[in-house]
């Protein structure tokens, strides 16, 4: 089944449904009082010239600031990592980024140093224009522990408190654009099912790293917990 979104205009009389009667017409999405976007990782790392840039990951930031416009609750995240974090592969003797290594709470892939605490590296791009996001949750700020999700730490138990900050502020509904797909995006939109939201990934508003089949996996374990993938422009501003 074909599901699209779109507006027309200028089809005078034409049905719409005639031109494509294959599709399924679904109403564009209106951020609402419940609803929230969760703006993930726009840092300098991750952005052309950074030590972990992510391919064409500049291209988000003009969409992001767009989507942004139409949400009251924006929530930005910050990869925030100790020097000589457990994530980088500088930490392990013999180890070269994108090779893994066994830790107590499983796999790590590791990666280039990034996002270390205070660097520019680790800061927000400064292209982003969000003056309303009411939050910055940082994250992976310990220093033997990763975290890919903006809920819950690679652990699988230590909370960074943010669904606990959403339900409090009565949001029901996620939207969530940013860096990487495959990799903080997927993990934090696998946590926002968990905790029950209702889970949107905007995927034009996302780049993904793409490691070893990566990006393929995470979508498949999107699907399958019911995140549901949408286009920004399917989403009224
Ligand atoms: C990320 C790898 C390592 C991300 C963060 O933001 O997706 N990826 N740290
Ligand atoms: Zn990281």
């Amino acid at each position: 089944m074909v599901t699209r979104r779109l507006v027309l205009t200028g089809l005078g009389g034409t049905s719409i449904a005639a031109l494509f009667p294959n599709a399924v017409w679904a109403a564009p999405i209106k951020p609402d009082a419940a609803s929230a976007l969760l703006v993930i990782d726009v840092q300098n790392c991750f952005l052309p010239g950074g030590s972990l840039a992510v391919k064409d990951g500049e291209q988000v930031v003009p969409l992001i600031n767009r989507i942004a416009k139409g949400f009251a609750n924006v929530v930005l995240t910050q990869d925030w990592h100790t020097a000589g974090h457990v994530s980088f592969a500088s930490s392990h003797a013999g180890k070269k980024p994108f090779e893994t290594v066994g830790l107590a709470y499983g796999q790590q892939v590791l990666w280039p140093d990034h996002c270390v605490q205070g660097t520019e590296g680790a800061a927000l791009s400064k292209d982003l224009s969000i003056p309303q996001a009411g939050l910055i949750i940082r994250k992976g700020f310990h220093k033997d522990v990763d975290s890919y999700s903006a809920f819950t730490e690679a652990d699988g138990k230590t909370t960074t408190g943010l669904a606990a900050y959403l339900k409090a502020r009565k949001v029901k509904r996620l939207f969530l654009a940013g860096l990487a797909t495959d990799f903080c995006v997927a993990w934090s939109a696998l946590d926002a099912r968990k905790a029950g939201f209702e889970t949107y990934v905007i995927e034009d508003a996302c780049r993904g790293i793409d490691t070893k089949g990566s990006l393929a996996k995470a979508w498949a374990d999107m699907t399958k917990a019911g995140v549901k993938r949408i286009k920004s422009g399917d989403i009224a501003v």
